[in-house]
């Protein structure tokens, strides 16, 4: 068998297959140890079955809604080896956003979890679904060809134009970021990765998960729950986390007894990598963690679309509030209006140029068109400044349309999309207000249509079906009017 024509099945697939690979659930042990041989072996029945009679999927969708574990592991491995383009959905994903994935991604199979088919049975007309927990034959096929340029993954991001954009990922761009990481954080074989974010996101799936793959390192998957994460640092080396994990982490070990704090911080010492990313790391909870556990996060910046960019050293100096240089493989450049490199500590728009970037927007040549500039360079729209050294600073987005709450990307227009529907409001505008632990705190600014009130927790209820629950306001601002220019346009700087 052969996985030769994409760089990321040779190595997600090739370890020795006696290597230990304990990809242990949330459930512990039951989630199921193993070897890279046993995954490699499940992930191939699952191919087989998806592909049939055929040769290869040629990039044909495969959705999947499982719960993080190991047919989360073995559903991904087995569409990419049949030559198909994986989907991941999120039991956090609303009746509306589901929606909205699956007419876009028009996949021709859901592969599900038995417990969560009731979440898609209305999309399973003239669709093949796997359920997970079905046996399946062991038949044995060859590899189908894949391409480095074959898609690999379509992961839906916000954008500034309402609904999230699908974000086509090739194998070869993906390989590139799990080579510049490995390189760049010394990933290794005897690593143990404690995992806890979310895996429909480029955080969770690529950067964490498929770095320990490609690593062939051992990966415990388990939700985020500060005191648990606490004592399993005990047998881990390597901890991913968005800021808001850091600071409830922070905050749960000010709570606890004297003995429990020893017993933590003394377990976390064996850490050799924390990294943090998705949104800003205080430089103060940067100096905190490390003054706690000896161990200095390494901050690190990436989109989805262009996978991971900027990261401060592992071997040299880590500078607090700076997500560091750039990673093996990558050229940036900090930019005026004009797409002009600005001079070092002068603010401008970060452009970037990898081989880890995008194929495109999955049905959207336009809004891919957009996403470069003339020479080729990716637009993030985050605006940054470099030093001397060469470290860069974030400093915001150039829109305020796009929020970060706990790392997770909003867009204020989707969300005040869907806030019109609801029937006691007239406009609405969504704001990000800055906010210690979300980042950004999602706020509501109504004004009513008259006669009719509004308190904030029967609009949570009221948000509650409609979409993720991240996505949600915590903030409701009932006023009399919102704030427009002569052109009409809301003034949300005005609201902040
Ligand atoms: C959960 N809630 C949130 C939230 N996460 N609200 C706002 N923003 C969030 N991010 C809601 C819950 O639904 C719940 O609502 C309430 O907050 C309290 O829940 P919790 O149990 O305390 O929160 P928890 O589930 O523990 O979630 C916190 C978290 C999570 C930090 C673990 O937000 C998380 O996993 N974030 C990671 C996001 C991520 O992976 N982003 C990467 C994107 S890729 P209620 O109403 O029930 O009380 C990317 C590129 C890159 O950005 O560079 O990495
Ligand atoms: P996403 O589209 O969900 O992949 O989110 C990408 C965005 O997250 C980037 O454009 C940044 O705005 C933000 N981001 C990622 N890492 C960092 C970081 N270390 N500090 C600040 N913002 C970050």
């Amino acid at each position: 068998m052969s996985t030769a024509g994409s760089p990321l099945l040779a190595r997600l697939i090739g370890h020795p297959i006696a290597t230990d690979v304990s990809i242990v659930g949330p459930d512990g042990v039951a989630g199921g140890a193993g070897t890279y041989g046993a995954i490699g072996a499940r992930a191939r029945a699952l191919a087989a079955r998806l592909r049939g009679a055929r040769p290869t999927l040629a990039g044909a969708r495969v959705a999947f809604l499982l719960p993080p574990s190991r047919a989360w592991v073995d559903a991904l491995l087995a569409i990419l080896l049949a030559g198909g383009t994986a989907v991941p959905l999120s039991p956090l994903h609303g009746a509306h956003e589901l929606e909205h994935l699956l007419s876009d991604s028009a996949p021709e199979t859901l592969i599900v979890a038995r417990e969560l088919l009731p979440r898609l049975e209305r999309y399973r007309d003239g669709r093949t679904v796997i359920i997970a927990e079905d046996p399946r034959p062991t038949v044995t096929l060859h590899d189908a060809e894949v391409s480095a340029e074959a898609p690999a993954l379509i992961l839906y991001t916000s954008g500034t134009t309402g609904k999230p954009k699908g974000a086509v990922l090739s194998h070869g761009g993906v390989a590139a970021t799990l080579a510049s990481l490995e390189e760049a954080w010394r990933w290794q074989r005897s690593d143990r990765l404690l995992h806890t974010l979310p895996l429909h996101h480029t955080h969770g799936v690529i950067v964490a998960l498929l770095g320990a793959l490609w690593a062939g390192a051992c990966t415990h998957l388990v939700p985020f729950e500060a005191e648990r994460v606490w004592e399993l640092f005990a047998e881990s080396t390597v901890f991913m986390g968005v800021p808001t994990m850091y600071v409830r982490l922070m905050e749960a070990l000010r709570a606890a007894d004297e003995p429990t704090r020893d017993r933590w911080t003394s377990g976390a010492r064996g850490l050799r990598l924390c990294t943090s990313g998705s949104a800003a790391l205080s430089p103060s909870l940067h100096r905190a963690f490390a003054q706690a556990t000896g161990v200095e996060i390494v901050e690190r910046y990436g989109m989805t679309e262009i996978g991971m960019a900027l990261s401060n050293p592992y071997g040299g100096e880590r500078v607090p509030g700076s997500v560091g240089v750039e990673l093996p493989g990558v050229a940036i450049d900090v930019v005026d209006e004009q797409g002009r490199a600005v001079p070092v500590e002068e603010a401008g728009e970060l452009r970037v140029r990898s081989p880890q970037l995008f194929s495109g927007y999955h049905g959207d040549r336009a809004a891919t068109e957009a996403a470069y500039d003339e020479q080729a360079r990716f637009r993030t729209g985050d605006v940054a400044v470099r030093d001397a050294r060469g470290y860069v600073r974030l400093l915001g987005r150039a829109s305020s349309d796009i929020l970060k709450s706990g790392g997770y990307k909003l867009s204020a227009l989707e969300i005040e999309e869907l806030l019109r529907e609801h029937p006691s409001i007239g406009e609405v505008a969504v704001i990000g207000v800055p906010d210690e632990t979300w980042g950004d705190r999602v706020c509501a600014c109504v004004v009513l249509r008259s006669g009719e009130s509004l308190e904030l927790e029967a609009l949570r209820e009221w948000c509650k079906d409609r979409m993720a629950t991240y996505k949600v306001p915590r903030e409701l601002r009932v006023l009399a009017s919102l704030p427009r220019n002569p052109m009409g346009k809301v003034q949300k700087k005005l609201l902040l």
